[in-house]
């Protein structure tokens, strides 16, 4: 059995200016995994996977519209889990084994408001229990709704009474994590943080994942939704991941 933790660990594939923004401001924006000649692509294979999901598989809010399970929808996605620089993010942040928790499609629709602050997942006392990434898809810009967060929130001791209730107005400081399509945003999930509005009329699509302490409950049961030619395809340190 490998000690795929100290394997991750030992990487080296995230500077240390991005681990000292994940520490100190709680997200990143870095180069994601997929090659500029990759991404019309990826869009493709995004629609396509959007468009045959089953309605079990879909989340309709009021601004977004999520799809479950990007694991098991093309091997177009199967590199965006095992990207080294976010595993590595999870060894420094998380500090323990951890495990895929959910990797789904967002999109954010045309024409929607800004969404609440908030964070996924307390500090604990054991730590941080959550890093996530949003791959964007579309280019996220201040006027397609753009992912927005309060630097350094994630180390608050008290949470202001303003973002106590649903803060969905500008916030102090909040900082806009804009980029070019295929750049990641890799972020701590007890930072405060949330998508801007899309006032813009194209949708802005996203792959997001979470990654969570080992032994805590997923938000989806990955293992019980591998496909056979998924499992087919992918390497052991997916399997890992996946907790197979
Ligand atoms: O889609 C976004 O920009 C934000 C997503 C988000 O807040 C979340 O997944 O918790």
């Amino acid at each position: 059995m490998h000690d795929w933790f100290s394997i991750i660990g030992a990487g080296g594939e995230l500077s240390a200016g991005a681990i000292h923004d994940l520490r100190d401001v709680g997200f990143v924006v870095i180069p994601g995994p997929v090659a500029p000649e990759g991404l019309a692509q990826l869009a493709a294979a995004y629609d396509s996977a959007v468009a045959l999901a089953s309605s079990d598989d879909l989340g309709v809010g009021s601004t977004t519209t999520r799809v479950h399970d990007f694991v098991n929808r093309g091997s177009e996605f199967d590199e965006l889990y095992i990207y080294q620089p976010v595993l590595e993010a999870c060894c420094r942040i998380i500090e323990q084994p951890f495990k895929l928790s959910t990797m789904h499609a967002r999109t954010l629709r045309p024409h929607s408001q800004a969404q609440a602050l908030h964070v996924d997942f307390k500090r604990d006392p054991n730590g941080y229990p959550m890093i996530g990434f949003i791959l964007m898809v579309d280019e996220f810009r201040s006027d397609n709704g753009a992912t927005r967060f309060v630097p350094g929130s994630h180390k608050w001791a008290v949470i202001p009474d303003d973002l106590a209730n649903d803060c969905v107005a500008d916030y102090e400081n909040q900082v806009v994590a804009c980029g070019a399509a295929g750049s990641m945003i890799v972020y701590n999930g007890s930072v405060w943080h949330g998508h801007t509005a899309n006032s813009s009329g194209d949708p802005r699509r996203s792959i997001q994942g979470a990654f969570i302490r080992r032994e805590a409950r997923s938000w989806v049961n990955l293992p019980s939704r591998m496909r056979p030619e998924t499992l087919a395809r992918i390497s052991p340190l997916a399997r890992y991941l996946l907790d197979i």
